[in-house]
């Protein structure tokens, strides 16, 4: 997959490209990302790609011509889905992390400032926000969006971690997990880990997977995947099928 990011701030891609699972899937030459600065699209001699809201109010506002000029000349090469990082987007979800892996070129097009003219919104294909709190700009959002996308892509985790065991994959958070040592100053694993019974592990496992689903995220199992014994085990605990939408 190639993925080309349009940003006024490129330098903050640097060291998130340069480790971990984004390292890797650019080693592997499954990914390829182009970091554009905006600016080098901007016209004047100030090369402005700001200005004062119509209408008056706080701030400033991108102009229209330096993003659609930067939006083409990317697209032109290898038609990338163009996909906005904004406050206004849809909410970004490991589901649409899915579908986006599947493509073969992405833009990711980060604003800054109050926001961008609205005009550019006819060049783009889809608005995506990373959730409900403010940043100051949507390079962060895209670097979450990219690295959510590399994992998925073929060969980048490898067999050890497959990406089908993710939590929200299975669409409940994960149970939790101990390594060594048995006792960790009082605290012990619990009896049943080290059992080496795997039918009871899976049991355990699953039960608190459901538990923990239910304490913080009940709304999670409205769509998760859940049998009698699942929904047996969930009323146990209060839950009523319809509950947390
Ligand atoms: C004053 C009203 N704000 C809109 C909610 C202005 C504003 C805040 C933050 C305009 C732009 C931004 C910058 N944020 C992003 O570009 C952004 C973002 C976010 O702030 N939260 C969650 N996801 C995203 S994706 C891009």
């Amino acid at each position: 997959m190639r993925v080309h990011v349009l940003t006024l701030f490129p330098e903050m891609f640097g060291s998130p490209l340069a480790a971990g699972v984004l390292r890797r899937a650019r080693e592997l030459g499954t990914l390829e990302v182009w970091v554009h600065q905006l600016r080098d699209y901007a016209g004047g001699r100030h090369l402005q790609v700001d200005d004062t809201p119509y209408g008056g109010g706080q701030g400033m506002v991108m102009k229209p011509e330096p993003l659609v000029a930067a939006i083409e000349h990317v697209a032109a090469a290898d038609a990338p889905r163009r996909i906005l990082l904004s406050p206004q987007g849809i909410a970004f979800s490991h589901e649409r992390a899915r579908s986006l892996a599947c493509e073969r070129a992405l833009l990711l097009i980060c604003g800054r400032y109050e926001g961008l003219d609205e005009r550019v919104k006819a060049h783009v294909d889809e608005e995506l926000s990373i959730g409900d709190y403010v940043l100051s700009g949507g390079e962060l959002a895209a670097l979450v969006v990219l690295d959510a996308i590399a994992r998925l892509l073929p060969g980048v985790l490898g067999n050890a971690a497959s990406p089908a065991d993710d939590s929200f994959a299975t669409g409940l958070l994960e149970h939790p997990q101990y390594t060594r040592p048995e006792d960790f100053r009082g605290a012990r694993v619990p009896d049943v880990l080290l059992s080496g019974e795997h039918a009871a592990i899976a049991r355990w496992r699953r039960q608190q997977s459901l538990r923990l689903t239910l304490e913080r995220r009940p709304d999670l199992l409205a769509h998760a995947p859940l049998d009698a014994t699942d929904r047996a085990f969930l009323r146990k605990l209060g839950w009523r099928d319809g509950d947390g939408g």
